[in-house]
């Protein structure tokens, strides 16, 4: 009997893929998105901005074809396809995670290399993804949304908005393990902005300790979302600044968060980094 082939991946923990602090890239590749939407005239573009982020200190790419921003129109599947694809084909060998909801175009992105799918729905859009995620062996993220895009930020509503996200992932996490995944591959987002208000969402992150106590790595998304021009005393402005965004995630670190999904790349891993050292009081890891 042969022994099996297991794979140095397949052997390495989640923190061992994704250490504590971990930093995601954002690559919108959709006219919409709230910050960068429009940025990338062509997926050679979009490659471009992913592979200076990666040189930058990313450790992994997160390519989305269909917003998520409050108030955005679903958008077929093909036309998902149409955005990304081209964008992974030339990013092959790269570390990639897929921002998607959808089977049909995870199973493509996992085809064109991608390890981890980001699922904003939480495996509740498409019956056919944690099939799809539990086959391939890949890392998932499972992120709290309360209501849709189209509707989330129209009166979002919790008695104890701590207590209920993370019964959420708590379920949601149950539900991918008994659908297959193993849970050693999953990670849990409290999905700030997401059908919360601005005191809500900084609510989440001073007691992300409620989260990161259901055992599993946290990711965060804080970047240039609006609650930080709100901080700012910005009423209007859609997206929060650079500034705001590092010194937010550097907070969600401090109570735990281990992988942040940023924008601006470079001067997250270097804050995280120096808080990082701090908290060990010492230079090297
Ligand atoms: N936020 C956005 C999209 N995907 N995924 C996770 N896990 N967590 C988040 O907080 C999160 C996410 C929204 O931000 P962005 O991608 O910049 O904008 P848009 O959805 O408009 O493309």
């Amino acid at each position: 009997m042969h022994a099996p082939i297991v794979t140095v991946r397949q052997m390495t923990t989640f923190s061992d893929r994704w250490p504590r602090p971990s930093v995601l890239g954002i690559v919108n590749v959709t006219p919409d998105s709230f910050s960068d939407g429009g940025s990338y005239a062509s997926a050679a573009e979009a490659a471009g901005a992913a592979r200076r982020m990666l040189a930058d200190g990313a450790v992994l790419v997160d390519v989305g074809g269909e917003s998520t921003r409050p108030g955005a129109e679903p958008v077929s599947a093909d036309e998902e396809l149409r955005r990304i694809v081209p964008v992974l084909e030339l990013l092959a060998g790269s570390p990639v995670s897929i921002d998607t909801s959808r089977a049909d175009v995870a199973v493509r992105a996992l085809a064109l290399g991608a390890v981890l799918v980001n699922d904003v729905t939480a495996l509740r859009r498409d019956a056919d993804l944690a099939g799809v995620v539990a086959d391939a062996g890949a890392d998932l993220c499972l992120m709290h949304m309360q209501g849709d895009p189209r509707t989330m930020q129209a009166e979002p509503r919790y008695d104890d908005v701590v207590g209920e996200v993370a019964s959420f992932l708590e379920e949601r996490l149950a539900f991918a393990v008994a659908a297959g995944i193993d849970e050693e591959r999953v990670c849990l987002d409290p999905g700030i902005g997401f059908g919360k208000t601005p005191d809500q969402n900084l609510e989440l992150v001073r007691r992300l300790d409620r989260i990161v106590e259901l055992g599993r790595p946290v990711l965060v998304g804080l970047s240039r979302k609006s609650t930080l021009a709100r901080v700012l005393g910005e009423q209007q402005a859609p997206a929060g600044t650079d500034a705001a965004s590092v010194g937010a995630a550097v907070a969600a670190f401090d109570r735990g968060a281990t992988l942040f999904r940023v924008h601006d790349v470079r001067p997250h891993v270097e804050a995280l980094a120096a808080a990082a050292a701090v908290e060990r009081g010492s230079v090297r890891a």
